[in-house]
């Protein structure tokens, strides 16, 4: 089958290409998509451009830039051009001032700011467009970016560590460590894509966690980008418990906890060594997750990562806000005394089962990292 004289797996070939470059972006572009493109003429690759940091050049334009002879190209975008000025041009204009004549898109841009309108603009000035090549890829690249344009809400993924038979720390709480050092390698990796960090202040206190993105483990082209913007790092303190040394308050980037019961010595004494406070409603006592979200979501927050205890990982999946689990998992075994992977009271029965799909499983040094999906998304 060929659509404009072009076999489909061509558009395919020349999209996965685009969705390459576009993860080149994959630390640095949030609060924006990451985005990837690809100028094809007479059946060649003349131009690429990916989408590298918010406030400077998109896609299309980082491609077009790179070449004088886009007139009757087909560009191969990830998602769909921008029709809108933002804080920068819309690109769709930039695409039709070059002359392009077709144009094969990933995904619909789901900010409603664009949402069909790029497409309906290219259209009108003559280009054909084709959307919905190799969609799942394209939609892969943003999970976060996705669910906050459709859903006001960030993609929360819950990072745990286990035992080959379930326990994440003993009973004591001690926890140092379960996984060795190319899971942690890892999990390094997921904070740097992540716009922010949720802990809860038992867990901070306990391991006096940084919470940081220690880039130069990384060994990452962008290293040094990603470590001047260390993800928001988010204390969800309620009565204001996290004492003034804790090291996650001497680290660069902000601090926020955020608390329910007012003390207003206590905030003064965070704020003097270096945290934000935010106080937001109580649900049965504790920080409302619903309006932590709605804050997160304020704050253009695209992916969050959940990285904590039983207690408070337990409360987010009760409450159906972990899209993801991640599981790093070590051949260990921690006995029956110690905790468990997520407290929740709430199952008694087999029919209560929270069940889910895996997305993936791979090993990670000498441990298994196995990623998940809650079924009901
Ligand atoms: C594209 N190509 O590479 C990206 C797009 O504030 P601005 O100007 O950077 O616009 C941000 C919005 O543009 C973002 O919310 C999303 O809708 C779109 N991102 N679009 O054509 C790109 N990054
Ligand atoms: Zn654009």
């Amino acid at each position: 089958m060929t659509v404009s004289n072009t076999p489909l797996q061509s558009h395919a070939f020349y999209m996965a290409r685009a969705i390459h470059l576009a993860r080149r972006g994959h630390y640095t572009t949030f609060p924006n998509p990451r985005v990837g493109c690809v100028l094809v003429k007479s059946g060649k690759i003349i131009a690429e451009g990916w989408h590298q940091k918010a406030g400077e050049g998109h896609a299309e334009v980082n491609a077009l830039a790179k070449t004088d002879a886009a007139e009757g190209a087909t560009a191969y975008v990830t998602l769909e051009p921008c029709s809108h000025t933002g804080k920068t041009p819309p690109c769709c204009d930039a695409l039709i001032r070059a002359g392009v004549s077709r144009v094969v898109i990933g995904m619909v841009d789901p900010n409603p700011l664009v949402a069909g309108n790029g497409i309906h603009k290219l259209q009108a000035a003559g280009i054909e467009v084709l959307t919905g090549v190799c969609e799942a890829d394209a939609r892969a690249l943003n999970p976060g970016f996705i669910q906050r344009m459709t859903e006001k809400r960030p993609f929360v993924r819950a990072k745990l560590a286990c035992s080959l038979d379930g326990r994440t720390a003993m009973a004591s709480g001690e926890s140092q460590w379960i996984t060795g050092a190319a899971a942690r390698t890892q999990v390094q990796r997921l904070r740097a894509g992540s716009s922010a960090i949720i802990s809860g202040v038992d867990s901070v206190i306990a391991d006096d966690s940084a919470l940081t993105v220690r880039a130069e483990q990384l060994n990452l082209t962008d290293a040094e980008q990603i470590a001047k913007r260390q993800p928001l790092r988010v204390v969800l303190d309620s009565h204001l418990r996290l004492p003034e040394s804790a090291k996650i308050l001497q680290q660069p980037g902000e601090t926020l906890i955020v608390f329910t019961q007012m003390d207003s010595d206590k905030q003064e004494r965070l704020e003097k060594a270096g945290a934000t406070c935010l106080q937001l409603s109580a649900e049965n006592g504790r920080v409302s997750l619903k309006a932590l979200m709605t804050y997160l979501n304020q704050r253009e927050c695209n992916e969050v990562l959940l990285e904590t205890g039983a207690t408070l990982a337990g409360a987010f999946a009760e409450a159906e806000l972990i899209d993801e689990l991640v599981v790093f998992m070590a051949p260990t075994l921690m006995g029956d005394g110690a905790r468990g992977l997520l407290h929740l009271p709430g199952i008694r029965k087999m029919a209560d089962q929270k069940r889910l799909m895996l997305t993936d499983c791979r090993m990670v040094g000498t441990d298994m990292m196995i990623t998940a999906r809650f079924t009901g998304k």
